[in-house]
């Protein structure tokens, strides 16, 4: 007999950072409708078109449902079906006999963008194990600026957009397409609708960049100077809130002569972005109180990542905004277990000399690998062999930059076991693969480890495929052949509860709640400081001499030399669509955005004979790739922007399923990288655009 629906109250994930609340509808363990929780703590209701279809993730009937093992050569598409405990016995051996080999180290541990409670728990088993090399893409997601903040004001300060503000600032972040970080669109939404003003920096005309009282449409890549163009104006009409540079800063006069040079005239110059806007924005920025910057991922896409995200820092502190509601915040997690803890951080006491990272001297707090330097490793065996990877929730061969590079050191290890949830180009270069369960499959909690002072339930709504398991499953399991079984569990899920105990809360508990969040609190330096060496936000750092850091921001260049051969400058923005590389194998996403996209200005076009929907080559001086063009002017005609994360599900096995066609990081390069944070390239980069028919 059927049963009638049941609602179940769960939260919406691993479609971008997730966040919303949802009202699950489910018979006979089929997901039949997802809906917006209108009590939703982030969303009040709010939900988009790819999260209302995400149950369509679970029933594709090319997902992967049970262990693989490779067959022929590596990359060759041929596989056997085998049990879990054939699968996991031999990626615990395969593990075990580098681990002997060439010591713990040479085994790399990969994630992607965090999706849930999976991320801490294979950090957990690659301490455990003893490798301090966790390989993720924190090098242009996040870790910039959030070690940025560390260092300048001892905390990652997030836009509070729970509190009233005056001014949004809204800079290299997409919000209303990208929820960045579960900074629910909506949220941002309510603000404008009770007044506050938007100021947009973005040099794509963006839905957002419409609403915007001011859109600043910059030069790709010249963030930091347009930042210090901002510096320029707010120290010179003397802007800033005296007392608390006076008594909460330091190297203000260092940092007020070192501006001088980045008159608006100067800036201009380099932004594209006229003089008299720099003027105005800055001016309205600095007037509102409170003003929040809403930072995006946009400034960590370049080797000047450092510099864009501590001159946006600075200019939160001269303007008092840090700390205060409806400002830059530093958001307290409740009661859970902290993340060192969770991740037995103490087991790798030696992490930062040991880890490939510091070979590079990456700059302290940076808790990954670059996967520039990963591979890198892998290749030179520079500074030590790197054998193995156990990869999960990520798709390197397509999301790091320089593509090509990632095959020839996915081609060259020993050793490839991924975890996923359908055969991806990064999962077909493996000698093991794992079929995941996946979101409503499984109990999760969300948001932990990301700075935002939530954790969200997600609990499981219906079962999964036979053979697939929770990711924190495999690994507890994989855990107990590789390491002493004390560290493991029984129950997998016990990992759930160990996270909540200081909470008093079981699992269960905290379904029923919904979320925890931590406690509000601002200004908490006017007693305490800030958790810097100086106790101040230092505008100058004071640890720059010692770890060989820029002690002032500056810009000197763009990222890449001009080159007359690649007159266009090429950009991206993420889709509201896909999340990264994933799901381009759904049905629903596909009917919505079927192909890759670049936008190209009606002036571009023309000068080039490229019309609309026509198909055209992409080139850099690192590689070509084929995409649809589409003729707008939401870009100036000197920038096209190109779609990332594509490879096309339905192609060919043997060739990792079109890897290399469409996907913007065969356009990319790690020949140059940040210092501070091993950041290539991933945007601005010098190109030109012909018609295929051409
Ligand atoms: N050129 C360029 N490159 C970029 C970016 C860019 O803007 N431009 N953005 C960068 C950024 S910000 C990030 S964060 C990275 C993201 O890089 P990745 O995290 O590597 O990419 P995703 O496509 O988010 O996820 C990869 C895989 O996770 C799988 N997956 C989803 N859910 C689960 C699960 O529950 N279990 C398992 N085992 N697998 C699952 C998906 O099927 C997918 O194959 O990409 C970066 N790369
Ligand atoms: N739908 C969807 N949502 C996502 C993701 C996804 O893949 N899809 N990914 C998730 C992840 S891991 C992340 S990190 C966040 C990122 O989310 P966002 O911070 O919004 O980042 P992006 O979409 O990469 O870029 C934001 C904007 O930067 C602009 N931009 C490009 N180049 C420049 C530049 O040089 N300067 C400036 N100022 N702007 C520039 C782009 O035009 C774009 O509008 O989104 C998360 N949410
Ligand atoms: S905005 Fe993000 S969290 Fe909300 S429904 Fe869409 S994908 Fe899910
Ligand atoms: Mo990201």
């Amino acid at each position: 007999m059927s049963e009638e629906i049941k609602w179940v109250k769960t939260h919406c994930a691993r479609m971008d950072h997730g966040g919303c609340g949802l009202l699950v509808g489910v018979k006979d363990n089929k997901i039949v409708q997802v809906k917006g929780n209108p009590d939703g703590y982030l969303n009040k209701g709010y939900t988009c078109y790819k999260g209302r279809i995400s149950a369509d993730r679970l029933s594709h009937p090319d997902r992967l449902k049970y262990p693989l093992k490779r067959m022929g050569e590596r990359g060759e598409g041929k596989w056997q079906r085998i049990s879990w405990d054939q699968a996991l016995d031999e990626t615990a051996n395969s593990l075990l006999v580098i681990k002997e080999k060439y010591g713990a180290r040479a085994v790399g541990f990969g994630v992607g963008m965090p999706k849930g409670l999976e991320h801490f728990v294979l950090i957990r088993l690659a301490n455990i194990f003893g490798s301090p090399n966790v390989i993720a893409s924190q090098d242009v997601c996040h870790a910039p600026r959030e070690v940025s903040g560390m260092h300048t004001c001892g905390f990652y300060p997030v836009a509070d957009v729970h509190n009233p503000t005056e001014l949004v600032l809204s800079w290299a972040s997409n919000n209303l397409a990208t929820n960045e970080e579960g900074q629910i669109a909506g949220l941002t939404l309510q603000q404008l609708k009770k007044g506050a003003k938007l100021i947009v920096v973005d040099p794509r005309r963006t839905e957002l960049a419409e609403r915007a009282e001011l859109w600043l449409q910059l030069k790709p890549g010249t963030d930091p100077a347009l930042a210090l163009g901002f510096l320029n104006v707010i120290i010179e009409e003397s802007l800033y809130d005296k007392d608390f540079v006076e008594q909460f800063t330091t190297g203000f006069e260092d940092l007020a002569q070192h501006i001088k040079q980045y008159s608006p005239e100067t800036v201009s110059e380099i932004t594209w972005v006229p003089a008299d806007q720099i003027r105005k924005a800055a001016r309205m920025y600095a007037e509102a109180k409170p003003a929040t910057v809403q930072w995006g991922n946009a400034i960590e896409h370049d080797v000047n990542v450092f510099d864009a995200s501590r001159s946006l820092i600075c200019l939160m502190a001269i303007t008092s905004n840090l700390e205060v509601p409806g400002g830059n915040v530093n958001a307290y997690d409740p009661k859970i277990m902290g993340l060192g803890e969770f991740v037995r951080a103490d087991l790798v006491p030696n992490k930062f000399k040991e880890m490939i990272g510091a070979h590079y001297r990456t700059i302290p707090r940076m808790m990954t690998v670059p996967p520039a330097y990963f591979r890198k490793a892998v290749l030179e065996e520079a500074p030590y062999p790197v054998r193995g990877y156990y990869g999960m929730c990520t798709n390197p061969l397509v999301t790091w930059a320089d593509s090509a590079l990632s095959y020839e050191a996915f081609k060259s290890l020993d050793f490839i076991a991924i975890a996923d949830i359908f055969m991806t180009p990064t999962a077909s270069m493996a000698d093991i693969v794992f079929p995941a369960a996946h979101q409503f499959e499984m109990n999760d909690i969300g948001h932990y480890g990301i700075g935002h002072g939530i954790v969200l339930a997600r609990p499981k709504v219906v079962d999964p495929p036979e053979e697939c398991w929770p990711d924190i499953k495999i690994i507890n399991e994989l855990g107990k052949r590789v390491s002493s079984p004390e560290y493991w569990h029984d129950d997998f899920e016990d990992f759930l509860e160990d996270l909540l105990k200081p909470s008093g809360l079981s699992y269960s508990e905290f379904i029923e709640k919904g979320y925890l969040k931590g406690p509000d609190r601002f200004k908490l330096y006017q007693d305490k400081g800030f958790k810097t060496p100086t106790g101040k936000v230092e505008l100058k750092l004071s640890v720059a001499e010692k770890f060989k850091l820029k002690s002032l921001p500056e810009f000197t260049s763009l990222p890449e030399d001009d080159d007359p051969e690649y007159p266009l400058l090429l950009i991206s923005g993420k889709s509201p669509n896909y999340l990264h590389s994933s799901y381009r194998w759904v049905d629903k996403l596909r009917k919505k955005e079927a192909e890759p996209i670049v936008e190209i200005h009606p002036e571009t076009a023309v000068t080039y004979g490229i019309s609309d929907g026509d198909k055209v080559i992409i080139e850099t001086k690192y590689g070509k790739i084929e995409q649809v063009a589409r003729v707008s002017d939401v870009v100036d005609p000197r920038i096209i922007s190109a779609a990332i994360g594509w490879w096309f599900p339905a192609g060919d096995g043997d060739k990792q399923i079109d890897w290399q066609k469409s996907n913007f990081n065969m356009l990319t390069s790690i020949k140059k990288l940040g210092k501070e944070f091993g950041t290539p390239n991933m945007k601005n980069l010098p190109c030109r655009i012909r018609s295929e028919l051409v």
